[in-house]
């Protein structure tokens, strides 16, 4: 008797698997998709990663959003893609015909070519590095290139004085600020901010506080440490109070910058005009909150210790505490959840999204999202009064 006919190598990727998707892959905002930190295809995800930093250094933004959004829909996806996977990820809104090919390229390569060149060519590695100064971002890093510069080192002997001071600082730094913290590390550096907090006020019972960014969303190393805090009734210039204080406690080395205008404003978001200026700032983290964005001294290093210090980046964000649960909620989610938030409450609700405080574009008025107990009934009453499903900060991880 004759053996079957075996399908072919050819016909198989026409045919992938029928596997039902979870019905919230189709949302069209990542704010109401399910994203862990770690994905199934996450070396792609990380291959995506690089094109968009490329496109970042190029000043490309529409490139840039693009690469965000089929980020954040392949980490949403919960399995390993398979030959003619493609045509799968097609299903998650945001994903373009330009990104779908190259999952095929990768199915069927294993690589990706643009990637290959990309960690080739000079312009973009120097750029790279340069961009990896704290303070310098994607136009300065080019300037630099263009200049001839290639190395930290030319940099520093032959542009130091140029630089801003914040920049000396981040490269004087450089090999600190780049190390990544450990999780142990970044709680006891949140406890000795909350504890200096609570001595410079009227006790434990005002002070909360809550550690938020990639620490939050369950990362074993940080960058820094996004440390969100409010005071029932003394938040107002606690910002300066409390960095004064680190620094007189010697934990604080430098302060890189200090914004103090939610309190001069009493507490409330900016106007709707100031919009343009606040977001075009150019630097992610911008709202209308007041922070401190520090140089701090490890814990393995404190003050008094006679080891080489070891600096560490912290970034403390006060809030009222009527804002407290729109800050949490801002200071949590990967970017494109941030950015898809802002999306869904202007064109669902027409609000506008700031962790400052939710405006309602029509009236002005700001949104009240109610009394709370605790940091977790703060954010959930946001996800509540937004209409939007809860997702845990573990699954805000769009990148
Ligand atoms: C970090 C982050 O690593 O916030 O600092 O993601
Ligand atoms: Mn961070
Ligand atoms: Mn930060």
């Amino acid at each position: 008797p004759s053996l079957p006919t075996l399908s072919t190598d050819e016909t198989y990727p026409e045919q992938p698997p029928a596997r039902p998707l979870p019905e919230w892959i189709s949302n069209k905002y990542a704010c109401e998709r399910q994203t862990p930190l770690v994905c199934p295809n996450q070396p792609f995800a990380d291959a995506l990663s690089t094109i968009k930093l490329a496109r970042e250094l190029s000043g490309d933004r529409v490139g840039v959003r693009a690469y965000a959004s089929a980020i954040a829909a392949v980490k949403t996806f919960p399995w390993a893609f398979e030959q003619g996977g493609e045509r799968e990820l097609g299903k998650v809104p945001g994903v373009g015909k330009k990104v779908t090919m190259l999952l095929r390229e990768w199915l069927q390569t294993g690589r990706l070519t643009e990637v290959e060149a990309l960690e080739k060519d000079e312009e973009f590695t120097t750029c790279r590095l340069f961009w990896n100064i704290w303070g310098v971002g994607p136009s300065t890093a080019k300037h630099l290139y263009q200049q001839g510069f290639r190395t930290l080192e030319d940099v520093k002997l032959q542009y130091w004085g140029r630089l801003t001071r914040e920049q000396q600082i981040g490269l004087k730094y450089f090999d600190d600020i780049g190390m990544r913290i450990p999780r142990d590390e970044v709680a006891e550096l949140g406890r000795i901010i909350q504890t200096m907090a609570v001595q410079i006020t009227d006790g434990g019972n005002g002070v909360h506080s809550v550690i938020c960014g990639g620490y939050r969303r369950g990362k074993e190393m940080s960058g820094d440490v996004d440390i969100i805090m409010t005071h029932r009734t003394q938040w107002q210039h606690l910002v300066q109070r409390l960095t004064e204080a680190l620094e007189k406690t010697g934990w604080v080395t430098h302060v890189l910058s200090i914004s103090k205008s939610m309190s001069e404003r009493g507490g409330h978001p900016p106007e709707l005009h100031a919009e343009k200026g606040i977001w075009q700032s150019g630097w992610g983290g911008a709202d209308s909150l007041d922070k401190s964005l520090l140089v701090f001294r490890s814990p393995t290093t404190p003050p008094g210790s006679e080891a080489k210090i070891l600096h560490r980046r912290v970034d403390i964000i006060i809030s009222p505490p009527s804002a407290f649960g729109t800050a949490i909620v801002g200071w949590t989610g990967g970017t494109t959840f941030e950015r898809d938030l802002r999306r869904l409450l202007k064109e669902r609700k027409g609000w506008r999204f700031d962790s400052g405080g939710v405006v309602d574009r029509a009236t002005g008025h700001v949104v009240d999202f109610g009394e709370w107990e605790t940091a977790e009934e703060a954010e959930r009453a946001v996800f509540r009064g937004c209409g939007m499903e809860w997702i845990d900060p573990e699954l805000r991880n769009t990148g």
